[in-house]
């Protein structure tokens, strides 16, 4: 592995020797790994799975156009901070930023953020605030990107009729060992059927704003200092046209999850309500991000959706034997979606109080932008 490692990293233009290089296992798709140099500078290399990303191309397209977006709006910052807050990717000795090797695989390289860490678990609120910060910070920072100009890499990526077609199919094609293990998260699924689908019906009719989002905002993909400030969004794998509520429910799916996506021990699943408090703060408040009535509207709820759907993608990726998740061990799909699910129905108990505290924080934030606009 080593060796193909080396081969890979050798054929991108920075300066360094490879001198170590280890699996980052947090992501269920891409394969990634850190590598370390001799002259200090450290990076990270990306495989891009290409079963799932069918289009590696637009990926990296998409990925550097947000990219340089971002940077643009941070070139005001002195150059050690910009460093840490900013992604910087790296071309190929041949000029384009994607690799493909002899075996058919796609290879993307970006510089290492220094001093930085990530979380798997909101450890406390300042982390839940200041993950909120930073993803409605993405949002802000790419609202003037014009969405229809990234590519729709995975299209209907976060489409509920779409997902539920998936189900549907898997549903009928798999093992009777498995619809047996399955059964009580398929009744659950097919009981929110129309709930959930309530969102993309908005979405359709035009209601909601199109942007660049994220898409994938779980809290392992913010970094953070030392001192638990937020420096940069990761992962831009998934970033495409979408809507606000996509950033905000899958962000809220994991900062306010007392327990960890796989949570084997479902009484450990529990939603933090003060998590979610910070993590609104951040979001509305403090990250510049002024949003339409449309958007704010469904916010909290979006949340619960976001959570679902997440869950429903699991155990249908269960049902069909675990074709697209990485998966650690037989059960960990339904155990994934057993959790995700148990905590999409912990949110459906708490919406009235979550929605209040989205207003709120909308109401002072956009008193606070219209004090500066006057000012
Ligand atoms: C996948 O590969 P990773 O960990 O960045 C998935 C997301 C899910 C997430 C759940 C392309 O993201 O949609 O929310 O797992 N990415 C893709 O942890 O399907
Ligand atoms: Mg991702």
């Amino acid at each position: 592995m080593e060796f193909q490692i080396n081969k890979i990293f050798r054929q991108f233009n920075k300066p360094g020797k490879m001198l170590e290089y280890e699996p980052i296992k947090s992501g269920h798709i891409n394969h990634t790994y850190f590598v370390g140099t001799d002259c200090g500078d450290a990076y990270i290399l990306q495989r891009i799975n290409h079963q799932v990303f069918k289009d590696p191309e637009g990926v990296v397209a998409n990925k550097i156009a947000v990219a340089r977006h971002v940077a643009e709006k941070r070139s005001h910052l002195p150059p050690e901070d910009r460093r840490r807050r900013v992604l910087s990717f790296f071309r190929t000795n041949h000029g384009p930023y994607l690799l493909k090797d002899k075996d058919g695989d796609y290879w993307n390289l970006m510089s290492f953020i220094e001093e930085s860490r990530v979380y798997l678990r909101t450890p406390n609120r300042k982390v839940a605030f200041e993950a909120g910060k930073a993803f409605g910070g993405f949002l802000r920072d790419t609202e003037d990107l014009d969405p229809s100009t990234l590519v729709d890499t995975i299209p209907r990526f976060h489409s509920m009729s779409l997902r539920y077609e998936q189900f549907d199919e898997a549903l009928q094609k798999a093992n009777s060992k498995r619809t047996k293990q399955a059964e009580e998260l398929v009744a659950f699924a097919n009981g929110l059927r129309e709930e959930m689908q309530s969102l993309e019906k908005r979405v359709i009719a035009g209601e909601i704003p199109l942007r660049v989002t994220h898409n994938d905002t779980k809290i392992s993909n913010a970094l953070f200092s030392e001192d638990d400030e937020a420096l940069c969004v990761i992962d831009l794998d998934t970033v495409m046209q979408g809507v606000v509520h996509f950033d905000f429910g899958d962000a809220v799916r994991t900062i306010c999850n007392t327990g960890d996506e796989d949570e084997q021990d479902i009484v450990k699943v529990g939603f933090e309500m003060d998590y979610f408090q910070a993590f609104v703060e951040g979001f509305l408040g403090e990250s510049g991000l002024v949003l339409t009535e449309n958007e704010i509207e469904g916010l909290a709820f979006s949340s619960k959706v976001m959570t679902f759907i997440v869950g429903l993608r699991m155990l249908t990726d269960f049902l069909n034997n675990d074709v697209y998740f990485d998966t650690a061990y037989d059960l960990h799909n339904l155990v994934r979606a057993r959790s995700q699910f148990r905590l999409a129905e912990l949110i459906g108990e708490r919406l009235e109080e979550m929605d209040a505290i989205v207003r709120t924080a909308a109401r002072r934030s956009s008193a606070a932008e219209s004090a500066e606009k006057s000012f």
